[in-house]
């Protein structure tokens, strides 16, 4: 079923791309412009991506305003489901913006991706391996410090992130000045403030979504780094390896810490070739 679900927002912010640029993308050995979601890998999480052009996934600790993110961008067009084989509750929705059909996935709301809980695994798996072409990572204003927890480790695993500052309105009752533009230089990525449940900061934020879906804007997150020499080594080779396996990774070190900790749903995952199409030398190495 095709997306017909223009969402109700001022009609000046659903047009165009947004930039007035007639330039045709810059192309590299993969379109900048190009979906980057992993469509394969995608339909064996449950979410066919026949009808649409982007998936965005909403990450975000529990009780940040997913939710009310995702009915306002959503509004009817949306369903709810488990994920395949789990018993963790999904709902998925759409929209159109600028032209272009979107899919709006809300993961479960987590604390951090390391797996240690079927939420989290759920979270970290969708990143991982259905390689969503935007994370929009809800946070709290209010409590940004123990919020940026979870930015920092989505960040480790892709580049393509918008922070949403939610509920702003109760950052500024209770006297709190958060200072996006700063957040946003710091971490690298594109940060817009909102309060969701007064549809406040939404137009800007389907705008963000929509600068990294399509590449208009290249992200270049702060990660932290700091890791003794011996660890260092050991990540250089690995990362080598594995760029050279999966030639289209976008998180390699990430994959490559990961392994070094022993995760086995990421040593399987390696095994099976599920972090995306392995070259055919690497295959025959
Ligand atoms: N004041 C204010 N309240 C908000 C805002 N966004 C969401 N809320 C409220 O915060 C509560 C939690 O919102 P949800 O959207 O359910 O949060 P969630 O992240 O989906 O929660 P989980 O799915 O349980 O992790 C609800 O009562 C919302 O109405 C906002 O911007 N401002
Ligand atoms: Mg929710």
């Amino acid at each position: 079923m095709p997306a017909q679900n223009p969402i109700t927002l001022d009609p000046q912010t659903v047009q165009g791309n947004g930039n007035g640029s007639t330039d045709a993308p810059a192309l590299g050995p993969a379109c900048a412009a190009c979906p980057a979601h992993h469509a394969a890998n995608l339909k064996r999480l449950g979410v066919d991506m026949a009808d649409w052009d982007y998936v965005v996934a909403l990450a975000g600790n529990p009780n940040t305003g997913k939710s009310t993110v995702f009915n306002a961008l959503t509004g009817l067009r949306q369903h709810t489901g488990n994920w395949p084989g789990k018993t963790v509750a999904r709902a998925e929705g759409g929209y159109e913006y600028g032209g272009a059909r979107y899919k709006l996935v809300d993961l479960p709301g987590t604390y951090s991706l390391l797996s240690t809980s079927l939420d989290e695994e759920v979270a970290r798996d969708f990143l991982l391996f259905g390689r969503p072409d935007v994370t929009v990572v809800v946070v709290d204003a209010t409590r940004l410090e123990r919020n940026l927890n979870l930015v920092l480790q989505v960040l480790e695993i892709t580049d393509r992130v918008v922070v949403c500052l939610n509920l702003m309105d109760e950052a500024r009752r209770h006297g709190i000045v958060v200072d996006d533009r700063r957040l946003a230089r710091d971490l690298g990525v594109l940060v817009v403030p909102t309060a969701a449940r007064q549809r406040e900061g939404l137009p800007e934020l389907l705008q963000a979504m929509q600068e990294v879906a399509t590449g208009q804007v290249h992200l270049r997150p702060n990660r932290v780094h700091g890791e003794p020499p011996a660890l260092k080594q050991a990540l250089q080779q690995l990362v080598t390896r594995l760029e050279a396996a999966y030639p289209q990774l976008p998180n390699a070190r990430w994959v490559a810490l990961r392994l070094l900790d022993g995760d086995e749903r990421i040593i399987q995952a390696l095994k099976q070739g599920e972090l995306g199409s392995l070259t055919r030398q690497a295959v025959l190495a």
